[in-house]
C-alpha cells in the first residue's frame, strides 16, 4: 500500500466518531470459523491502530438500539483516519456493521481562554499586585506554564478510560433574533466565561472534549462527555440548558450514550 505523506492539521488532531448497528441476521449467515476470523481481524486492527504514533481509539458498547458499536478515533493523519474508518466498517465482513451516525471534527483551542493580558489585568485589579512586583512576575510565569499544559491537553488530549460516554453534535444559533456569530467578541467571551464556570463545577465528575467541525460536518462542535456515573451527564447537560449560551444560542443533534468496553467484552455484550 502506498504511504501517502501525512496530512497533519496545522494544529490539533482529526477526530472521528463512528456508530454502527450490528446486523445479527447477516452475522448468523457466517460460519463459526468466519466469525472468529472476523473478530480476530477487528481486534488486530484496533491493536495496530493503538500502536500508531499520535493515535487513540476508544471502543464502546452503545446503550440504546440506535447503535450497537461505537468508536472514537483521534489521529494526526487524515489519510490514516480515512483508511482506518474504511477498515473498521468492513472488518467484520460486508454488511455486518451498518453505519448509523458519524461525525468528523478536529480538536481545537478555544478563542475565549483567558489571555496573558486578561490575567495580568486581574492580578492588579483583583489581587492588588503591582506589575513591577516579584509576585506579579511569578504569578504570570505560573500562568504561562499552566496555559501551555492546558492548550496541549485541548489539542492533543489523553482520552480517559472512564466507562460512561455521551456524544452529541452542537451548533450555535444563527436566527435573525439570536445570532451567536453577530455578537461582538467581548460579549461572546463574557457568555463563555459563565459557561466555563458551570462546567468547572463538574471537575472530577465529568470530562469533556469539545471538537470543532465547522466546514467539516453537519454541526459546529462535537461534544464528547465522559463520567463514572450517567447521572452526572444528565445533570451537566440539564444545568447547562439554563446557561444563556445554551439556552439562547445552542441547537443540539442526536445524542449517543455508550459504555467504554474492551473489544472482547464488547463482542460478548452485543452477542457477536
Ligand atoms: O476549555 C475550558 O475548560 C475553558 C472554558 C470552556 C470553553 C472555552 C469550557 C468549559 N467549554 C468551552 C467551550 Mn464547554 N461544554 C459544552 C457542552 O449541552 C450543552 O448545553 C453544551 C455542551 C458541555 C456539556 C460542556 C462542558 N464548550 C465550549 C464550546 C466551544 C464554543 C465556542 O468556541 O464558541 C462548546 C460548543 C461547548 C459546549 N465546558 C467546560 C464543559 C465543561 C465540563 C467545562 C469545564 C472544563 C474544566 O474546566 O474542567
Amino acid at each position: 500500500m502506498t504511504d501517502w505523506p501525512v496530512l497533519r492539521p496545522k494544529e490539533g488532531w482529526h477526530v472521528l466518531h463512528l456508530f454502527y448497528r450490528a446486523e445479527l441476521g447477516q452475522w448468523q449467515t457466517l460460519t463459526s470459523e468466519e466469525r472468529l476470523s472476523a473478530k480476530t481481524k477487528l481486534s488486530a486492527l484496533v491493536q495496530e491502530v493503538r500502536s500508531l504514533p499520535s493515535t487513540q481509539i476508544l471502543t464502546f458498547s452503545m446503550v440504546s438500539p440506535k447503535a450497537d458499536i461505537g468508536f472514537m478515533l483521534l489521529t494526526e493523519d487524515l489519510h490514516k483516519a480515512n483508511s482506518i474508518e474504511k477498515k473498521l466498517t468492513l472488518c467484520l465482513g460486508a454488511d455486518v456493521l451498518t453505519p448509523v451516525f458519524s461525525f468528523y471534527s478536529l480538536t481545537e483551542r478555544s478563542e475565549y481562554t483567558t489571555t496573558e493580558k486578561d490575567y495580568a489585568a486581574s492580578l492588579t485589579a483583583e489581587k492588588g499586585l503591582p506589575p513591577e512586583s516579584f509576585e506579579f512576575a511569578q504569578a504570570l510565569a505560573e500562568f504561562r506554564q499552566r496555559m501551555q499544559k492546558y492548550l496541549q491537553d485541548r489539542l492533543y488530549p489523553n482520552m480517559p478510560d472512564w466507562p460512561v460516554f455521551c456524544f452529541y453534535p452542537m451548533t450555535k444559533r444563527r436566527d435573525a433574533a439570536q445570532n451567536w456569530y453577530l455578537l461582538p467578541f467581548e460579549k461572546r467571551k463574557e457568555l463563555m466565561l459563565g459557561h466555563g464556570r458551570i462546567g468547572r463545577q463538574y471537575a472530577g465528575r465529568v470530562r469533556q472534549l469539545i471538537t470543532g467541525s465547522t466546514g467539516l460536518d453537519d454541526g459546529e462542535w462535537g461534544i464528547s462527555l465522559f463520567a463514572h456515573d450517567i447521572f452526572e451527564i444528565k445533570s451537566i447537560v440539564y444545568e447547562m440548558r439554563f446557561d444563556p449560551v445554551s439556552a439562547q444560542y445552542a441547537d443540539f443533534g442526536e445524542f449517543y450514550v455508550g459504555l467504554q468496553l474492551p473489544l472482547d467484552d464488547l463482542f460478548q455484550r452485543i452477542q457477536l
